[in-house]
C-alpha cells in the first residue's frame, strides 16, 4: 500500500505551487542533519543535563546512522510504525533521527499515557516497535510494555532508551556499523502525530518531511532561531509545540543547542537557564504563570533569555502583560496544531498586539477562512469557524476516510474547531472552540473518550463531560453522571477511581464529578453541553473539587 492509501495528500497542481514558491524545498530530516554534522561538526546539538550528555552534531548524526543500521537489520524499515515514548532524553533525537533516516515513522507519544492510549496506537498503526524507558519519574514503562506487548501482534520490539531493559532489548545494544539503505523522499511520510481530538479515540496525523521542514523554517525566521540559538525543552519533546514552534527540530534545522529539560517547574528550569545561557523556549500558560511568579524572587541570572513562547491553550491579556516585566524577554503567543497550521505574534509587534492576539500564520499560503454554521464566509472581524489549508496543514487524517470527511471540506480546508476573529491588522483573536474538547493547560481531553470511561462503569447510566473554568489551568473537567435506578451508594470519588484504574493519562481523570437526575436539553431534544458548561462554571465556582 503506498503512503498516499492511508494518508490523503496535497493534490498536485498546489504541490507544485508550494514546491515553485520554495516553501517544499525537497529536504528530509535525514540530510538536514547530516549537512549540519558536516557543516559544523563540533557544534554541540543536544544537551541532555540530568545524564551529563552533551552530544555534537557529528555526534549525534553518528549515532542516528548506527542506529539506523540496526534498525534495518531488525527488519525495521521504510513505512514501518514505532511507538516512541520517551521523557526529555538525549536519546529521543537518537530514535527519531534514526527512523526518519529510514523512513520507519515514529508514532509520538506522551510520556503520560498509559496503556488505554499505548495499545490503540500500537494496535491501530500495526507498530511493529515500541521505544521506552526504563522507569523515569518511577513509573515502570517496561510493565506498560508487557501488557501492551500482550494484545498487540505486530509488536516485535520493544526497545528500552534509557535504564535497565529488563525482558526487553537496550536500545544501546541495537547500533550497528552502517551499512547502505535507501533514504525516504522529501514526500514522503515523516512521522506520525497526535491529535487532540474531540472523539473517542485520538486520530494520527501524518505529516511529510517536506511540509514540517517548511514548518521549522518558517518559525524561525519568525522567532529569530539562528546557529546561536539555545532552546529549552522543557515541554514534553514530542508535543508538536515544542518540537516545531520552532522547538528542538527547528534549533537543530538551524544548527543551535537544544537543552532538555527533565521537568518544566522554575526550580529545574532556572539553574539551566543561566548555567546554559538558553536563548528561548515555550510554555503552555500556566507555567508561563508559574515563572513569571517565580521570576521576581529567583537568585537565578535569566538575562540570557531573549524570546517565551507561550500557546497550546489561551495565554489571558493580564498574564501576557507580565512576561516581560518579570522575565525580561519578548512574548511570543504562539497557536499552533498539530494537524498544520501555526500562528506567532511578531518579535517586533507593538506591545498591544502580542498580548491581546494569537498572532498570524507562518506562510503566505496559509488560507484562512471564517465562517458560520453553513460554512459561509463571515463579514471581516466577525467571529467564527476557523477553516485553513496551505503548505504544511494535512490533507487528511491517517487511515480515517470518514473522519476525513467530517474534519476536512470538500476543497480541503481543515476544520479546526476553533472559534476566531481576524483583527484588520490580520491577527487571529481565539474566542472560544466549537469541538466537544477540554483544554487543560494546553492538554487536550476529548470529552466523547472520558464520557466513554464513565459508561463504563456498571452503575451509570449515562455520562457528559464538559469543560468548567480554572483559574490556573483555564480550564479543566467536570463530569456530569445520570446513575442507574437501584445503583448502590456512590461517591464523586468512586468515578475517578473508576477512570483512573482503566490505565489511562491521568490528566483525563475527571477533576470534579457531579452526580445528576437529567441532563438540560436543547429546543430539538438534544443534550445541551452548553447549558451543561454554564452549571459547571457555577459549581466550579462554588465547590471546591470532589
Ligand atoms: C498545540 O497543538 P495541539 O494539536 O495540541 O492543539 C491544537 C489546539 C488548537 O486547535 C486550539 O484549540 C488550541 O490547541 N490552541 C490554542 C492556542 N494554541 C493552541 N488556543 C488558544 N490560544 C492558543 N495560543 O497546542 C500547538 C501546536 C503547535 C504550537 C503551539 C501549540
Amino acid at each position: 500500500m503506498s503512503p498516499h492509501d492511508d494518508a490523503p495528500t496535497w493534490p498536485s497542481d498546489f504541490a507544485e505551487r508550494y514546491r515553485a514558491s520554495g516553501w517544499w524545498r525537497g529536504e528530509t530530516f535525514g540530510s538536514m542533519l547530516r549537512e549540519r554534522a558536516e557543516a559544523h561538526p563540533d557544534r554541540i546539538a543536544v544537551v541532555d543535563p540530568a545524564a551529563e550528555i552533551r552530544w555534537s552534531y557529528a555526534e549525534l548524526d553518528r549515532r542516528a546512522d548506527r542506529l539506523a543500521a540496526g534498525l534495518l537489520a531488525r527488519n525495521i524499515t521504510k513505512g514501518d510504525r514505532v511507538v516512541v515514548q520517551l521523557p526529555n532524553v538525549a536519546e529521543f533525537f537518537e530514535i527519531v533521527f534514526a527512523l526518519f533516516r529510514i523512513g520507519a515513522l515514529p508514532v509520538f507519544a506522551l510520556p503520560a499515557h498509559r496503556e488505554t492510549e499505548i495499545s490503540y496506537f500500537c494496535e491501530f498503526t500495526e507498530a511493529v516497535a515500541y521505544v521506552i524507558a526504563a522507569e523515569p519519574g518511577g513509573y515502570d514503562y517496561r510493565e506498560l510494555a508487557a501488557r501492551t506487548r500482550a494484545g498487540a501482534p505486530a509488536l516485535r520490539h520493544v526497545f528500552v532508551a534509557r535504564g535497565e531493559p529488563g525482558e526487553f532489548e537496550a536500545l544501546s545494544d541495537v547500533a550497528e556499523d552502517p551499512a547502505g539503505h535507501s533514504a525516504p523522499r522529501p514526500d514522503d511520510l515523516a512521522f506520525l502525530q497526535l491529535s487532540g481530538g474531540s472523539t473517542g479515540v485520538p486520530k494520527l496525523i501524518p505529516r511529510t518531511h517536506d511540509d514540517y521542514i517548511y514548518s521549522l523554517r518558517g518559525s524561525n525566521e519568525i522567532c529569530g532561531v539562528d546557529e546561536n540559538s539555545v532552546y529549552l525543552c522543557a515541554l514534553p519533546a514530542a508535543h508538536n509545540f515544542p518540537l516545531s514552534s520552532p522547538g528542538s527540530l527547528g534549533t537543530l534545522y538551524a544548527g543551535g543547542r537544544v537543552v532538555l529539560c527533565p521537568q518544566p517547574s522554575p526550580e529545574v528550569a532556572f539553574p539551566l537557564i543561566e548555567r546554559e545561557r538558553v536563548t528561548l523556549t515555550g510554555l503552555v500558560p500556566p507555567l508561563a504563570l508559574l515563572w513569571t511568579q517565580a521570576a521576581t524572587a529567583t537568585a537565578h541570572d535569566l538575562g540570557s533569555l531573549d524570546v517565551l513562547l507561550v500557546g497550546g491553550a489561551k495565554f489571558s491579556e493580564e498574564a501576557a502583560r507580565r512576561v516581560r516585566p518579570a522575565l525580561g524577554c519578548t512574548l511570543q503567543q504562539v497557536f499552533g496544531m498539530a494537524e498544520g497550521l501555526v500562528n506567532y505574534t511578531r518579535l517586533d509587534d507593538p506591545v498591544e498586539v502580542i498580548v491581546t492576539t494569537q498572532g498570524r500564520p507562518i506562510s503566505p499560503d496559509d488560507e484562512i477562512l471564517v465562517v458560520d454554521d453553513e460554512d459561509q464566509e463571515v463579514a471581516p472581524g466577525e467571529t467564527g469557524h476557523l477553516l485553513t489549508r496551505g503548505p504544511y496543514t494535512i490533507r487528511g487524517y491517517w487511515r480515517a476516510p470518514e473522519h476525513n470527511a467530517r474534519s476536512f471540506t470538500e476543497d480541503g480546508f481543515y476544520r479546526t474547531g476553533d472559534v476566531v476573529r481576524v483583527t484588520p491588522s490580520g491577527h487571529i483573536v481565539v474566542e472560544g472552540r466549537a469541538k466537544d474538547q477540554i483544554n487543560r493547560g494546553g492538554e487536550k481531553i476529548a470529552a466523547e473518550e472520558v464520557e466513554n470511561h464513565i459508561l463504563a462503569h456498571p452503575f451509570v447510566h449515562d455520562a457528559n463531560v464538559v469543560a468548567e473554568p480554572d483559574p490556573y489551568l483555564g480550564e479543566r473537567t467536570c463530569a456530569y453522571v445520570i446513575l442507574r435506578p437501584g445503583a448502590g451508594p456512590l461517591k464523586p470519588v468512586d468515578i475517578k477511581r473508576f477512570v483512573r484504574e482503566r490505565d489511562l493519562a491521568a490528566y483525563k481523570v475527571p477533576d470534579r464529578v457531579e452526580f445528576v437526575d437529567t441532563f438540560p436539553q436543547t429546543g430539538v431534544g438534544k443534550i445541551s453541553k452548553k447549558a451543561l458548561r454554564t452549571a459547571a462554571a457555577r459549581g466550579a465556582s462554588a465547590s471546591t473539587p470532589a
